[in-house]
């Protein structure tokens, strides 16, 4: 396909999502599982915006119903704990993701609506959906969702500017990672004049921890393997881990930060052992090794230089096995 084809093609596409929200009465916004400042930037904006628009529109995501402490400044009250998910909805739009076991029980209610709309950034084979929107060059979900809202003359008013912004900030990393275009930028600065406290914002979701994560952060540095060999570095969160610091999962999101840290790698692990027994790794690249395709190996994904997986092998398992494709011609040829 020649890319003036594709062009057309992502153009219909794009017409087709703003023309299904513009005709819809209710809808229904969900995130991924334990949703990030971009999967609840989204979810609040767009059911915000519809709301001011004169819709009937929610948001929700899989239990547990907790909205982080960092993101306490958002509009939460477009929010719904997932088993009040209506299923008579006329749209039920994901965000953040494209894949269907990432909402989690959600799915069922979801496919109950009329029409099921998919937005997000991350690449996928856009199985899932009936209006399936992907572009894998945002930075951010709510980058897309901007567009969507400026498209629906929907009104975005601070607190949907607000909502928008922080997808941006916390998915480019503060603007610097390579996914930040001049777009991004574009886009805040739209959207700091609308009034988004850049200082609030970065405030709570950069410079605040509770103070058990002084605890957890040794820990996991104190663990942390340097393998310079393969210009890796790794380290694992263990469940004692949490209890003696009296923290929860959801805040230990930022640690993968503090392990990536290491001068002279260009790749990097973090595992978390889980309740269930399984073990979650987050995976981040300097640019050189593509990281989504090693989550791949486990069945997970992502971006390029960002990506995560689940997985039932054991923690030393999982690190061969990432050792054994950091070697391989495979990964060394996707980095190249
Ligand atoms: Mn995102």
């Amino acid at each position: 396909m020649n890319s003036d084809s594709k062009d057309v093609l992502d153009r219909d596409r794009w017409d087709r999502l703003v023309a299904t929200l513009a005709s819809a009465k209710s809808i229904g916004v969900v995130g991924h599982v334990v949703p990030d400042g971009d999967a609840f930037g989204s979810m609040i904006a767009i059911a915000r915006s519809a709301r001011l628009a004169g819709k009937s529109a929610l948001a929700s995501f899989e239990d547990p119903f907790i909205v982080p402490e960092e993101l306490s400044f958002l509009d939460t009250s477009v929010l719904v704990p997932s088993q009040d998910f209506p299923r008579d909805l006329d749209v039920a739009i994901v965000v953040d993701t494209s894949v269907r076991s990432r909402v989690g029980d959600l799915a069922d209610a979801m496919e109950q609506a009329d029409t099921l709309v998919v937005l997000d950034h991350h690449i996928s084979d856009g199985s899932w959906g009936d209006v399936v929107y992907v572009d894998a060059s945002a930075g951010a979900t709510t980058e897309l969702v901007h567009q969507l809202l400026v498209d629906l003359g929907w009104p975005i008013d601070v607190g949907v500017a607000t909502a928008l912004y922080t997808g941006i900030v916390t998915d480019t990393g503060r603007f610097q990672y390579s996914s930040t275009s001049s777009r991004t930028h574009d886009i805040a600065s739209e959207l700091l004049a609308l009034g988004v406290q850049t200082d609030v914002i970065g405030q709570k979701l950069f410079e605040e921890s509770p103070f058990g994560y002084y605890e957890v952060a040794s820990r996991v540095l104190g663990r942390a393997v340097l393998d310079d060999e393969r210009a890796f570095v790794w380290s694992i969160l263990l469940l004692g881990d949490l209890d003696a610091a009296d923290l929860q999962s959801h805040e230990t999101e930022g640690l993968i930060d503090l392990v990536r840290m290491a001068r002279g790698t260009d790749v990097s692990c973090l595992l978390k052992e889980k309740e269930d027994g399984t073990i979650k790794g987050s995976m981040r690249s300097r640019g050189r090794v593509d990281v989504a395709a090693l989550a791949g190996v486990f069945g997970g994904g992502g971006h390029h230089n960002a990506a995560g997986f689940s997985s039932e092998l054991s923690a030393s398992d999982i690190i061969a096995r990432i050792s054994d494709h950091l070697d391989s011609s495979e990964v060394r040829k996707s980095s190249e």
